[in-house]
């Protein structure tokens, strides 16, 4: 038996361009010596800096939410870059998609395969997931997660995905069906692989860790709330995030079921899926949108969160209808599992059947809409300040709702008959998740840096990459509405109707835009490293907060709290700040117990990506060697001792009590000066005058 299974170097994609040179043949090629020339040039530039042993410790190892946040964040910018790459290629192909264009069909399919499955598994899902680990512990005044080592797994699990998909461009091929990888197209018979493997098994494997990611999320925030934080004093962050992690506890199942019912269908043949043998491809359907309609609200949820703090932070007043906020998160969580039919009215479900998913669909609105007036309602006659988080709510209150009509418009299964799989739904989705996932993430980095790196970004930078983003978006996706109206279908290498080529070209420049928009988050990034002395709010409240999170210094030591609050009501620190008494030096000090490091996400990550590309390949001996590592290093581990870093009392009040001076020493900002250097994080608040 061939030690590399049915792995041949005639798969390595590098020489591709050698054998059969065209601009396709470039663009596959290319991409594969871009990531190799990336990977390579990374691990010259960590052991050129030495820092190989300053990564393993600090950060490979860790277990403290706020690094793994980080780290899911750095993650999701990475794939980010590969995902906007296959955009532009994409709409570069399309404006010379006119009877044929520059790009092979199979090349074309491949891109949107791999451009959605990155986008939604690990471009946005790490976004959340990031924003998640990093806020929630310090939001609910607590130290960390509930399970501080899973949530490192999660990590590594996901990384496996991405890993995955990564290795996918440089050896061999991505499956050529969609993010949804719907069989028959991806079974055996049609697409022996190794495409379709691939994909089966980055989505099985990140499925587990995000599945292992919401329980921890949720059993975090029912268990973990400091004292006196009833569920409904939680900030709405933390709101969205514990609906989040019901709905990912409860939907990522389904898919990776899926994806495993798939492995088997195609390595076993057991036709779950397909005609042959009594399955039925409608099985998989079903699986497949019973995850994929909950996971846009998994996407959107957190979303909500962050522009629901920004417009309450920014406009400077407390939420107005709080609980109509919370009532709706949850009312949309729940929703989110009774629609999943909408995804496939076309496929011979009876009328009535139809009516019911389209009504439900429909309702979502209902409590979509009351956010979209609670935002508006708390920004009125707020001491609203031009930042750029308000520049993204902006363009998102607009954007958003012109898509979220666009989702009404589809929830109509008689309209979706004529606009189903037309480039009609790729505006549409778009639509939604650029303005909600992607201007929600943007706009709570520019919000929560400054907390995890003791530094705010630049406002210019940022508000033009944020004016690009906007600009981009519109130029890219809206023309798309109307050439869905005219019938151009989705996933469609080439056209043959001259009327769509305007629009398309349109549509590539708008592209570039969003590409430079991308560079425009580096450069502002680049700006704000370069004058972080200027821009430095070491003492933790940049922008007057309310909740807990700014009641630590930035970045907040690695157990968050020298003490656990006590919390007597909602926007806790917002309500100290009112009654003159934040910043208190507490009555004595405790050594603090936290979580050790471990290996267990490194060892994980390196077994199980050896196991998903050891699957592919049919190397039965690496795929049977990583699972026995797993399950040994797992046996060897439980007998060690239970470990804790220990953290002495007086090391916490020493970093404790020098903060606290500086606060003291420090003079307050006011709001007119929040973005001047005057700002070193000490917020002179106007919540004073306002009584909470
Ligand atoms: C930023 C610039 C982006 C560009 C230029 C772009 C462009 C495209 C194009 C051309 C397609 C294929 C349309 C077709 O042939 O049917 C597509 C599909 C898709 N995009 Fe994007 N996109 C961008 C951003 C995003 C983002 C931010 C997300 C999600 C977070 C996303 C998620 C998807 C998904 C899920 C698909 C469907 C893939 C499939 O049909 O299997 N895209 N995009
Ligand atoms: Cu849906």
């Amino acid at each position: 038996m061939n030690i590399f299974g049915r792995l041949h170097w005639d798969d390595l994609k590098l020489w591709e361009v050698f054998h059969d040179f065209s601009i396709d043949s470039l663009v596959a090629s290319g991409a594969a010596w871009g990531a190799v020339f990336a990977f390579v040039a990374l691990i010259g530039w960590i052991t050129y800096l030495g820092r190989w042993g300053w990564l393993y410790r600090e950060w490979l190892t860790t277990v403290d939410h706020k690094k793994i946040g980080i780290m899911y964040m750095i993650m999701g910018f990475v794939m980010f870059a590969r995902g906007i790459a296959e955009g532009v290629a994409m709409r570069s192909h399309q404006a010379t998609a006119l009877d044929g264009g520059v790009l092979s069909a199979y090349h074309y399919a491949e891109l949107f395969s791999t451009h959605g499955t990155i986008m939604i598994f690990f471009v946005a899902m790490p976004f959340i997931n990031g924003f998640i680990n990093y806020l929630v512990p310090l939001q609910i005044g607590s130290r960390d997660m509930a399970f501080p080592m899973l949530n490192q797994i999660s990590l590594a699990l996901t990384a496996t995905g991405a890993a995955l998909c990564m290795i996918s461009l440089v050896v061999g091929a991505f499956e050529t069906g969609g993010w949804t990888a719907y069989p028959p197209f991806t079974s055996a018979a049609f697409d022996p692989g190794p495409g379709p493997d691939y994909w089966v098994w980055a989505i099985a494997i990140s499925g587990f860790g995000s599945t292992f990611s919401g329980i921890n999320y949720s059993v975090t925030i029912y268990k973990m709330r400091a004292p006196g934080m009833k569920f409904m004093f939680m900030p709405v962050f933390t709101w969205t995030a514990l609906c989040t992690g019901i709905l990912m506890t409860f939907a990522l199942p389904p898919l990776t079921v899926a994806a495993i019912m798939q492995a088997l269908d195609r390595y076993l043949d057991f036709h779950f899926f397909t005609n042959d043998l009594g399955g039925n491809m409608m099985n998989y359907a079903n699986l497949f949108w019973m995850f994929g309609h909950p996971e846009v609200y998994i996407l959107i949820l957190p979303a909500y969160g962050i522009f629901s703090e920004l417009v309450s932070t920014f406009g400077a007043k407390r939420i107005y209808g709080y609980t109509s906020l919370v009532i709706a998160t949850m009312s949309i969580a729940v929703l989110s599992f009774m629609v999943w039919l909408h995804h496939f009215f076309t496929m011979g479900n009876s009328a009535t059947v139809n009516v019911a998913f389209g009504i439900a669909t429909g309702l979502i609105a209902i409590p979509t809409g009351v956010k979209v007036y609670v935002w508006m309602t708390t920004l009125w006659r707020g001491r609203i300040r031009f930042t750029v988080p308000i520049v993204y709510m902006a363009g998102f209150l607009i954007l958003f709702t012109i898509g979220g009509f666009s989702g009404i418009i589809l929830a109509n299964p008689s309209i979706n008959w004529q606009v189903h799989n037309t480039q009609f739904v790729v505006a549409h989705f778009h639509n939604v998740l650029l303005p909600g996932l992607l201007f929600g993430t943007l706009a709570g980095v520019h919000i929560w840096f400054p907390k995890a790196f003791g530094f705010r970004l630049d406002e210019r930078a940022g508000k033009i990459t944020a004016m690009l983003w906007i600009v981009g978006f519109c130029l890219t996706f809206l023309p798309l509405y109307v050439v869905g109206l005219m019938g151009y279908p989705r996933r469609s290498a080439a056209f043959d109707d001259p009327a769509f080529v305007p629009y398309m070209i349109v549509c590539v420049i708008g592209a570039f835009i969003l590409l430079t928009a991308f560079a425009g988050l580096f450069a502002t990034l680049y700006i704000s490293i370069r004058n972080r002395d200027r821009l430095a709010v070491p003492l933790g409240d940049p922008w007057d907060g309310r909740t807990l999170e700014w009641a630590t210094p930035s970045p907040p030591p690695p157990w968050n709290f020298p003490v656990i609050p006590e919390v007597v009501s909602r926007d806790a620190f917002a309500k100290e700040k009112s009654e003159g008494r934040p910043y208190v030096l507490p009555p004595e000090y405790r050594d603090i117990h936290l979580p050790p490091p471990t290996a267990a996400g490194l060892v994980i990550f390196l077994a199980t990506t050896a196991f998903g590309f050891a699957m592919t390949w049919y190397m039965w001996w690496l795929a049977i060697l990583s699972v026995v590592v797993v399950i040994g290093w797992l046996v060897m581990r439980s007998f060690r001792e239970h470990e804790e870093v220990v953290i002495p009392a007086v090391e916490v009040r020493r970093v404790n009590n020098a903060w606290i001076e500086a606060i003291q020493l420090g003079k307050g900002v006011n709001r007119d000066h929040e973005t001047s250097s005057a700002n070193r994080g000490y917020a002179a608040s106007d919540y004073l005058k306002e009584g909470a």
